[in-house]
């Protein structure tokens, strides 16, 4: 009998490779469609998946929706990817991002619950969970301490899954996942912000590309290989919690260096630090230790920073030339 599924935010950089992964894999994939006026179709067109999965409507924040989305479906497993994820909006909707990225988890516990508690559960958390970091690599045992709304919200939405684990032996998992980009990301993310600007500097649309604290670091890695260790997570025998990650952490700085040398350019030209990219708290680093997905998933990330720069400036490059509007 084929598998079903139902992704909450199918239409984000996430939801669009996870869609793809299931379909390969011959799911029946559904999405969760929150109401927009504009189109938000655009990563499922790039994938040309966009006629292949059913698209239900409803948003995170209303039970009903979410209930009703669960049972048209016919989902077997259901992966929570929904969420306001950019963490400076976070400040400036404080409780929009707690209703969506927090609350929305538990309508959607809460549904499985009342629907069928067999069905199983992935929540998207996030190593911006680890915040002012309190080890140096952090792994599952680390303890959290979130430095935004944001970070907040999907703090709550993690010991929501812990506990409908616990509560209701639901078959529940949590992937902290670390940075992870594409050419599918929002152009707000400073990965996407930086390749997107690089193409348009080489090409002559732009001169200058201003950012806020380039001394940060992360460990980022390609979505393309994160979707794979959410999937793997719902195949266990048991829910449980996991860092996805790759090991390695760099600066925004040399991030920069990396993808304007790509195209034969210096930063130092070209980038310039304005303060109101500065965020009211930062998360100075983040390093994963991803050993326990290596371990007990089979898991591992196969793409390097360099690569995936690449692939990205390569991508934005192709949009810039053919004058297709910054997804
Ligand atoms: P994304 O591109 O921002 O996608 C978020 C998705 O959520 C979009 O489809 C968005 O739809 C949808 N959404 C927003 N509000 C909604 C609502 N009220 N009801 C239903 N859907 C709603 O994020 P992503 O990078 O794919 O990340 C996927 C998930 O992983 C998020 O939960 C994020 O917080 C988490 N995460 C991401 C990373 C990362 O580095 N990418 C790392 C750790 C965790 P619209 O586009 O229509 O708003
Ligand atoms: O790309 P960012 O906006 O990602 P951030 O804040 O780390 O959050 C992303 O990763 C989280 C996982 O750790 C996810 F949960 C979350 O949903 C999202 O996907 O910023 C990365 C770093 C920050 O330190 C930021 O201050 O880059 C720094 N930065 C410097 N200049 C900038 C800019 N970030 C953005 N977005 N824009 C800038 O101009």
């Amino acid at each position: 009998m084929t598998q079903a599924a139902l992704i909450t935010g199918i239409t984000g950089q996430d939801g669009a490779y996870l869609a793809q992964l299931l379909l390969n894999k011959g799911y029946a994939v559904s999405g969760l469609l929150p109401r927009r006026s504009s189109d938000t179709l655009w990563r499922l067109r790039e994938l040309r998946i966009e006629g292949d999965v059913n698209l239900i409507d409803g948003d995170v924040a209303d039970l009903s929706a979410v209930l009703r989305g669960i049972r048209e479906s016919k989902a077997a497993e259901v992966y929570n990817l929904a969420a306001q994820s950019f963490v400076g909006t976070s400040w400036q909707q404080p409780l929009l991002t707690a209703q969506v990225s927090g609350v929305g988890a538990a309508n959607v516990l809460e549904a499985i619950r009342l629907t069928d508690p067999a069905i199983r559960f992935y929540q998207a958390s996030t190593s911006e969970m680890f915040g002012l970091i309190q080890a140096e690599r952090q792994d599952e045992t680390t303890p959290f301490y979130p430095r935004s709304p944001y970070g907040v919200a999907k703090l709550y939405a993690h010991w929501m899954t812990i506990n409908y684990r616990e509560s209701f032996n639901l078959h529940a998992s949590t992937g902290i996942l670390f940075n992870h980009e594409s050419p599918l990301r929002g152009i707000e993310f400073v990965t996407r912000k930086v390749t997107d600007g690089v193409a348009r500097i080489k090409l002559g649309l732009q001169k200058e590309l201003r950012l806020g604290n380039i001394d940060a670091r992360r460990d980022w890695g390609f979505a393309g290989d994160y979707v794979d260790a959410m999937w793997r997570m719902l195949q266990q025998e048991k829910g449980d919690d996991y860092v996805v990650a790759t090991g390695h952490t760099t600066t925004v700085r040399e991030m920069c260096r990396i993808a304007f040398s790509h195209v034969g350019l210096s930063y130092e030209d070209h980038v310039v630090i304005d303060p109101k990219f500065f965020r009211p708290a930062e998360v100075d680093v983040l390093l994963g230790n991803p050993a326990k997905a290596e371990r007990l998933l089979g898991w591992t990330a196969t793409t390097s920073l360099e690569q995936l720069i690449s692939m990205m400036v390569d991508a934005d490059m192709r949009r810039a030339r053919e004058g297709r509007p910054q997804a």
